[in-house]
């Protein structure tokens, strides 16, 4: 019955929200008045802790990797930055400038690809806001952008992001989005206005949700505050965790949308394939910093996809595909249990697995997949497309694309993990 009252006034002071959110529209500034809303939400709700994230969207230039041959005029694009050299839209964590509109404004320009990983816990309160900074270099366009959470089950159409049915933030202005989540599991997120085009431009990024269980760890399990998803056995327990947004990446039409023409998306043919915004080899760097000064490189594409662990650890792989192509992700001599498929447990209510363990996994568009993996003795091990269509940079020779590596430490050398992709 508590839950019940809960969600009843969180629906009346999200209802609230959501007049101001019209009045938005016509002109009247909406977020202070969803801001008055959300204590209403905390005070109603203690068993729901409160997040807040704000994300820009804006264009921006990235680095596709140096042994991509030319494809002119696409490729490398003339009207880059030194040291870049694709044009792209993007999302900004600008959560470190909520309170610093000059900070905010200075991302403009600055997107980033992959977009900002997120993650949170089961039941928490969210609440995203989005600002759109417009583009930079396409001050002819007046695009909105939204926050579309794919496969998360959300109730209210105006935080679902799908424009047609609901709204955009239009240039200049900002959106509260709110969640409450209570599915755990791995899901991506990306705008959803001009989908097609936003999309391959760059604003897609992976969002999961840790389960209630690390709470209360099973079957005495003490090493275990680590779960994938709420298995009641301890089967998804994992020691680290990598998340990969799988994408293509068209040079043709990247170029296009900076010069002012359009796209026949019929004719797409991905020039690059990418692991969180980057082919191989630059697949295997560190995590970079966006805000550094230092310019060109990967500055803006900042998620590392090296998978480093020790032997015998659990390691946990959470693959979401944003790309327009099928991909078969496969690692040598290393078995995939696969536990989850779209953010759902692979066990039935009576408890009966259904984890399917492989060598390959394959995600089409819009497909996300939970695999976990028993570290093998140390060595270097590839992890990779078994398409070699999407092994290579620009068709150029070597390999690139879609690859990294697992690097197995000997039992006990690398530290507990702190961050994911870390
Ligand atoms: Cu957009």
């Amino acid at each position: 019955m508590e839950r019940l009252t809960d969600l009843r006034l969180s629906r009346r002071a999200l209802l609230a929200g959501a007049g101001a959110t019209g009045a938005a529209i016509l002109g009247t500034r909406m977020v202070p008045a969803l801001a008055a809303a959300a204590p209403t939400v905390a005070a109603a709700s203690s068993a729901h802790p409160q997040k807040k994230v704000h994300l820009v969207g804006t264009d921006g230039w990235v680095s596709m990797p140096g042994n991509a041959p030319a494809d002119l005029p696409f490729f490398p694009d003339p009207l880059a930055p030194p040291g870049f050299n694709t044009y792209v839209f993007g999302f900004r964590d600008a959560t470190a400038f909520d309170q610093d509109p000059a900070g905010i404004a200075a991302l403009r320009g600055k997107a980033q690809i992959s977009a900002p990983m997120m993650s949170f816990d089961e039941e928490d309160d969210i609440t995203i806001t989005l600002t759109n900074l417009g583009l930079v270099q396409r001050p002819d366009l007046f695009d909105g952008h939204t926050l579309h959470w794919h496969g998360f089950v959300n109730a209210i159409p105006l935080f679902d992001g799908v424009p047609e049915l609901s709204l955009a933030v239009p240039v200049g202005r900002d959106l509260d989005y709110f969640y409450r989540i209570h599915d755990a599991g791995t899901y991506m997120y990306h705008c959803h206005f001009e989908d097609v085009e936003h999309v391959q431009m760059g604003m897609t990024g992976m969002v999961y949700v840790r389960p209630k269980q690390n709470r209360a760890p099973v079957n005495g399990d003490t090493a275990g505050t680590k779960y994938a998803y709420n298995d009641g056995d301890g089967s998804t327990r994992y020691d680290r965790e990598f998340a990969f947004m799988l994408t293509e990446l068209w040079s043709a039409a990247h170029y296009r949308d900076a010069h002012i023409q359009v796209s026949d998306w019929t004719d797409y043919d991905p020039s690059f394939s990418l692991l969180n915004g980057r082919g191989y080899p630059d697949t295997l760097e560190a995590n970079g910093d966006p805000l550094s000064t230092a310019a060109g490189g990967l500055q803006f594409q900042p998620i590392s996809s090296l998978v480093t662990c020790n032997a015998g650890e659990k390691v946990l792989l959470r693959l979401s595909n944003l790309g327009y192509k099928d991909h078969s992700i496969t690692a040598d001599n290393i078995d995939l249990t696969v536990v989850a498929k779209d953010a759902s447990l692979l066990r039935g209510r009576d408890g009966t697995f259904n984890y399917l363990t492989t060598n390959t996994v394959t995600l089409g568009g819009g497909e996300s997949r939970d695999v976990i993996f028993t570290a093998p003795a140390e060595g270097t091990y590839l992890l990779y497309d078994r398409d070699y269509n999407y092994l290579s940079n620009g068709g150029g020779g070597g390999y690139g694309g879609m690859m990294t590596k697992i690097v197995v430490s000997p039992a006990g050398t690398l530290p507990p993990q702190t961050a994911a992709n870390a």
